[in-house]
C-alpha cells in the first residue's frame, strides 16, 4: 500500500495532501509581520493583473516581473478581476508612506498600499518569491507562491548608498545597475560624492572649467570623467521611478583641490595653511591625502562661487536634499563657512547634509548630519544619518588584509557580521547609509565586491524591526540569494561568514 502510494502520488500528482509545497522564500530585508500558510497558488498560463486608480504603474511593474518569469499578463484597471490585484487603499494609514500589505492565498496575489512606493516595495517582496532566473529572464515557468498574509514598512525613511564618483570616476551605466540592485533591496537613497582633491565630476553651465579642467584627473590607477547635467537628471528619473532620491554632494570648503585647478582665483593668494606644492594650478592631483586643500574663506568670491553651484545643483535635483561635505578640514572660519552655505542651500529651497564636523557650527535645525565616527561633539540638535566607519564604511576590508581597501577605521575590515551588529537607540537617527570610497576601487567589479553582499545587510538594518534581525537567520536567507545576485550580474564578494557554492 505504501509503496503504491508513492507510486500514485508521482504519477498523477493530485492527492492534494502529498504535493509538496514550494518552500517558504528568503525575503531580504526581513518584512515586519509574515504569517505563512500552508497552501500556494499556482501562476495560471494566462493573467490579468488589475489595479484600481492610480495603480498603473505598479500594475507594470508587476506584468514587467511576470514577463521575465516568462508569464504573459494583461494590465486592466477595475475593481473585480482575477488573480493578481493591485489596489492603491488610502485606508492603510498604519503602514505609512513605504508599507504594503501583500496576501496570497490559494486563488491569487492581493497586494495593497496607500502609496505607489509602498506597491513597488510589495512587488520586490514578490521578485523574492519568484526564481532567481527572473533577474536574467532565464527562469523557467514560476512554479507556485506559497501563501502568506504580510504587513511590513521601514524602521527609517533613510536607507542609502554612497558612491565616491570623484576619487574614481563612475558614469551612469555603472550608477543605474547600482540602483536596479538597491530597489530589490527596497534601499531608497543613493549619495553620490561628486568633488573632492581628485576630480570634479558634475558638469556646471555656469562653470565650464571645473569639468574641462578638474574633470581629467582622477586618483592614481583611477579613471577621470564627469557626468554632463542630462545625464545627471536621466539617472535622478532611474532611479525615481524606482523610489530611489538621488542626493549630490559637492564637497566643501576643504577636498576642493580639483576646484581650486580649475579656478585658481578661489585660491587664497597667500595662505601658509595652504601645502604651496599641492595647491599651485595647473598640477593635477592624484593623491591618497586628505584635508590639506581649501577654499579661500576670508574672501566673497568662494560665496559668489558656492551659490553658483549650489544654484544649478538646486535646480537639476527633484529631491529635497543637498550634501555640502563639510568633513576634514580645520579653518578658523570654519563654522562661519558652514551657516552661510547652508543659508544659501535654503535660499534655493532645499535641505543641508553635511558631515558630522558641520555640527560644530550654529547652523539651522533643518541640516541633517551624517555621522562617520561619532566623536564631533555637536552643539545643534539635528537629524542623523548613520555611517559609523566601523560599521558602514564597504572600501574597509571585506576580510583582514584585503587587497586594495583602507583599514583606518577598523583594521580588519567590515565583516558582514560587522554591518549587520548595527544599533542605536538614538530618536534623532532617520536612517543609514554605507560610502564607497574609492582611493583604491577603480573598477566595476571592484565595486561589486565593496558593496555586496554587505550592502544586503545595511538594507536589513535599515528597513527591518530591530526584533525581526537575526544574524544567523540572515546569512541563511543571504545564502539563498546567491544565484539572484549572480543573475543580476553583481561580480559579490564571496564572503567567508557564507558557504557559498
Ligand atoms: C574619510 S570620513 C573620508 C574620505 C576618504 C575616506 C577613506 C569622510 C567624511 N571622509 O575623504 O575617502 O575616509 O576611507
Amino acid at each position: 500500500v505504501f509503496i503504491f502510494l508513492i507510486f500514485g502520488c508521482k504519477s498523477t500528482g493530485t492527492i492534494s495532501g502529498d504535493v509538496a509545497l514550494v518552500e517558504i522564500p528568503a525575503i531580504i530585508p526581513a518584512p515586519t509581520e509574515a504569517n505563512w500558510g500552508s497552501g500556494q497558488f499556482i501562476i495560471p498560463e494566462n493573467n490579468t493583473i488589475c489595479y484600481n486608480s492610480g495603480a498603473k504603474i505598479s500594475a507594470e511593474w508587476l506584468q514587467h516581473l511576470l514577463q521575465a518569469a516568462k508569464i504573459n499578463s494583461e494590465v486592466t484597471s477595475g475593481d473585480t478581476c482575477g488573480n493578481w490585484n493591485i489596489i492603491l487603499d488610502s485606508s492603510l494609514q498604519d503602514l505609512g508612506e513605504e508599507g504594503y500589505a501583500l496576501s496570497i492565498t490559494n486563488t491569487g496575489v492581493s497586494l495593497k498600499s496607500a502609496t505607489e512606493t509602498g506597491l513597488f516595495y510589495g512587488i520586490q517582496t514578490l521578485r523574492q518569491f519568484m526564481p532567481a532566473g527572473v533577474e536574467n529572464a532565464s527562469a523557467e515557468k514560476v512554479p507556485a507562491l506559497r501563501n502568506v498574509e504580510i504587513k511590513d514598512s521601514p524602521k527609517y525613511s533613510w536607507r542609502g548608498s554612497m558612491v565616491d564618483m570623484a576619487r574614481s570616476f563612475f558614469g551612469i551605466d555603472y550608477l543605474k545597475r547600482h540602483v536596479d540592485r538597491m530597489a530589490l533591496y527596497k534601499l531608497n537613497r543613493l549619495h553620490l560624492h561628486l568633488t573632492d582633491d581628485q576630480g570634479w565630476r558634475i558638469e556646471i553651465k555656469s562653470k565650464p572649467k571645473l569639468t574641462e579642467i578638474g574633470g581629467k584627473s582622477a586618483v592614481k590607477d583611477g579613471n577621470s570623467g564627469f557626468i554632463t547635467q542630462e545625464e545627471y537628471i536621466e539617472l535622478q528619473d532611474y532611479a525615481l521611478a524606482r523610489n530611489i532620491v538621488i542626493i549630490p554632494e559637492v564637497d566643501m570648503p576643504g577636498h576642493v583641490y580639483a576646484a581650486l585647478v580649475s579656478y585658481p582665483e578661489l585660491n587664497c593668494a597667500e595662505n601658509s595653511n595652504i601645502n604651496p606644492k599641492k595647491a599651485t594650478p595647473p598640477d593635477l592631483y592624484s593623491g591618497y591625502e586628505v584635508g590639506w586643500s581649501r577654499f579661500c574663506l576670508e574672501d566673497e568670491k568662494t560665496y559668489d562661487f558656492v551659490s553658483e553651484i549650489v544654484g544649478e545643483l538646486a535646480k537639476i535635483t527633484k529631491g529635497p536634499w543637498i550634501h555640502l561635505g563639510g568633513d576634514e578640514i580645520e579653518d578658523p572660519r570654519y563654522e562661519e563657512f558652514v551657516v552661510k552655505a547652508d543659508s544659501i542651500v535654503r535660499h534655493y529651497g532645499k535641505t543641508s547634509i553635511g558631515w558630522e564636523e558641520v555640527t560644530k557650527a550654529e547652523v539651522d535645525g533643518s541640516l541633517i548630519s551624517q555621522n562617520w565616527n561619532g566623536k564631533t561633539k555637536s552643539i545643534v540638535d539635528v537629524k542623523i544619518i548613520e555611517s559609523i566607519c566601523s560599521n558602514f564604511y564597504l572600501d574597509h576590508a571585506n576580510f583582514p588584509g584585503q587587497e586594495n581597501t583602507l583599514n583606518w577605521c577598523k583594521p580588519d575590515g567590515v565583516s558582514i557580521k560587522n554591518v549587520y551588529d548595527f544599533k542605536t537607540n538614538n530618536p534623532n537617527v532617520i536612517g543609514v547609509e554605507a560610502p564607497v570610497w574609492t582611493e583604491h576601487v577603480t573598477n566595476d567589479a571592484m565595486m561589486d565586491d565593496r558593496f555586496w553582499p554587505r550592502l544586503a545587510a545595511v538594507a536589513e538594518i535599515g528597513w527591518s524591526q530591530d526584533s525581526n534581525r537575526n544574524f544567523e537567520d540572515f546569512i541563511t536567507r543571504l545564502k539563498k540569494h546567491e544565484n539572484r545576485l549572480r543573475n543580476m550580474g553583481i561580480r559579490f564578494h564571496p564572503s567567508p561568514e557564507i558557504d557559498w557554492v
